[in-house]
């Protein structure tokens, strides 16, 4: 059985449990806070959660993760069967992690742990979500889901990337970060009400 690594209050966490849930495999969710101890940097040579561990073999990023239950499950498919839609949704994927989860993490430190981020930091961040969002937009399909008609791995990415996102700009600038962005607010809720997510932030916050 797989095992997952990690604390239920990490986004990339949830995102990879919902994603087990979704392909019906089973797993057994193992509380592990990230480190830089040496036994937790063979589960994830970053230290970060999740990792996973499959056949005893370690795997950490939430992408090389997916990437490997989608080859392990292939059903339900997260990724269009064609080569290039299916790098169009690794895409999307690229720029909601890179452009805008990361980003917004920079803010991070003062949201969760009340260490002061510069005004010099707020102000590149929020020059670069700026790029980020513009970025997203162009590929941003929202028909209804955010790559087309089909569920993918760009709607999981977009409820995890942007609930963190959105709520470091929200206690940083007090801005709404999705305010113009109608399609983005859509998957948001479909996501919400997608049972494998559902499970996923009912537990959570159950503890
Ligand atoms: N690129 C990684 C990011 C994982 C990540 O940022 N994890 C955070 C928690 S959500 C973490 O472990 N942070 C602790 C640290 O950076 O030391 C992925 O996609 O899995």
């Amino acid at each position: 059985m797989i095992k997952l690594y990690g604390l239920r209050m990490s986004n990339y966490y949830s995102l990879t449990k919902a994603l087990l849930i979704e392909k019906s495999l089973g797993f057994e969710e193992v509380k592990r806070p990230p480190s830089q101890e040496e036994d937790f940097l063979q589960l994830s040579p970053m230290g970060k959660m999740p990792a996973i561990e499959a056949d005893g073999v370690y795997l950490s990023e939430s992408i090389a993760i997916a990437s490997y239950l989608e080859h392990l499950q292939p059903e339900p498919a997260l990724l269009p069967g064609d080569a290039m839609p299916a790098a169009k949704v690794m895409e999307l994927v690229c720029h909601l992690k890179l452009d805008i989860e990361l980003v917004a993490r920079r803010l991070l430190p003062e949201v969760l742990f009340k260490q002061p981020v510069s005004d010099e930091t707020k102000s590149a961040v929020k020059a670069d979500l700026a790029k980020g969002m513009k970025a997203v937009d162009r590929l941003f399909v929202g028909a209804p889901y955010a790559a087309g008609d089909q569920l993918t791995l760009a709607d999981f990415y977009t409820f995890y990337c942007f609930g963190l996102a959105s709520g470091m700009v929200k206690a940083i600038y007090d801005e709404d970060l999705l305010e113009s962005h109608p399609k983005i607010q859509n998957v948001l809720g479909l996501m919400a009400d997608h049972p494998s997510v559902k499970q996923v932030e009912t537990e959570k916050s159950a503890k």
